[in-house]
């Protein structure tokens, strides 16, 4: 016999389902910081929307054979060429005159974005294509096993970074930072650039809907929370999501034509790192020695320097 709250839930979901073009029972984890991004993402797009969505969790959680959590057309392509398949269905759109009323819309994790898909991407941007692509950024190749990607931070322990290791503790101020792909997007001249992270939904919304109203291409980079990556608990990721941005590490950011528009302020007391990366076990080793206290010194320099660039 199910209790009172249990048949409340139900309802809930039920109506919930019926809302949105993301639906329940999709394998990813509880709490996953990219569903929860996606499906904030694929409702304020709304239903006139074509998907190409690279490898990666994001695909493989949501598109078990053959089942499918998405409410729009939505087309698997390989790890690396999300974006060339998009131009593929934009330039079929314009050629039946159905370009002004469908939105295109590729999209990956870090992997596929930061590293093996940018080829792909940077020729979508230099075509200038009214296409918006969506980057979900959990700091690794997650799908296959945690492994480092351009995207992974400093001191952050991977599979094939494990703590110690040149990512991690020895290596810092040498060549491996995590590459400044919004920088990278303005030097494409894109119309709309934008940084979140899944701990702000509406603040994914806003920037969704601001994207796809301006014409011509268009990036949005989110931080989602990663709990087997991250070795966090479910119900970290949101918070996780908002410390990043507080402490100025992940800042939320809009550029509209090449101009920082807006920014969301750090608070006035200021929120160290420290409190961003102790709830994670893939920075735990930093908090064991007098190196890894140099490490989240160094940490803090990035997020200083972040909040003195966007005047945060
Ligand atoms: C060309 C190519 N290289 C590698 C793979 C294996 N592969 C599939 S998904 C994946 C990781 C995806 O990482 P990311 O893009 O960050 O997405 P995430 O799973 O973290 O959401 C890898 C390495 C592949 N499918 N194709
Ligand atoms: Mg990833």
């Amino acid at each position: 016999m199910p209790t009172k709250t249990s048949l409340k839930t139900k309802t809930i979901i039920k109506s919930k389902k019926a809302k949105s073009l993301f639906s329940a029972g999709h394998r990813a984890c509880a709490g996953c910081g990219q569903a929860i991004a996606a499906r904030t993402v694929v409702n304020a797009l709304g239903a006139n929307t074509i998907i190409a969505n690279a490898t990666g969790c994001l695909e493989v959680t949501t598109t078990p054979y053959p089942e499918s959590a998405w409410g729009v057309p939505w087309i698997h392509s390989l790890f690396e060429n999300a974006a060339a398949i998009a131009s593929g269905i934009y330039a079929g759109l314009k050629q039946k005159k159905q370009d002004k009323k469908i939105k295109v819309v590729a999209q990956g994790g870090d992997g596929g974005t930061f590293d093996i898909g940018f080829g792909l991407i940077s020729g979508m941007w230099e075509r200038n294509e009214n296409i918006l692509y969506v980057c979900y950024d959990n700091e690794a190749y997650s799908n296959t096993g945690m492994q480092a990607s351009g995207a992974t931070p400093w001191g952050s322990s991977t599979t094939t970074t494990p703590a110690g290791s040149g990512k991690t503790i020895d290596a810092i101020g040498s060549h491996q930072q995590k590459k400044d792909i919004i920088a990278i997007a303005l030097a494409h001249n894109l119309k709309y650039v934008a940084q979140t992270t899944a701990g702000y939904l509406e603040d994914i919304e806003a920037k969704v809907k601001k994207a796809v109203e301006t014409e011509g291409p268009a990036y949005i980079q989110i931080l989602a929370p990663c709990v087997p990556g991250w070795h966090i608990r479910s119900d970290q990721t949101m918070s996780l999501g908002r410390l990043a941005a507080q402490t100025g590490l992940y800042p939320l950011l809009e550029y509209i034509d090449g101009k920082l528009a807006k920014v969301m302020k750090v608070p006035a007391k200021k929120i160290k790192v420290e409190e961003y990366l102790k709830p994670q076990r893939r920075f735990a080793h930093l908090f064991k020695n007098e190196r890894g206290k140099e490490v989240i010194e160094y940490i803090q320099a990035l997020a200083d320097k972040n909040i003195e660039k966007y005047g945060l």
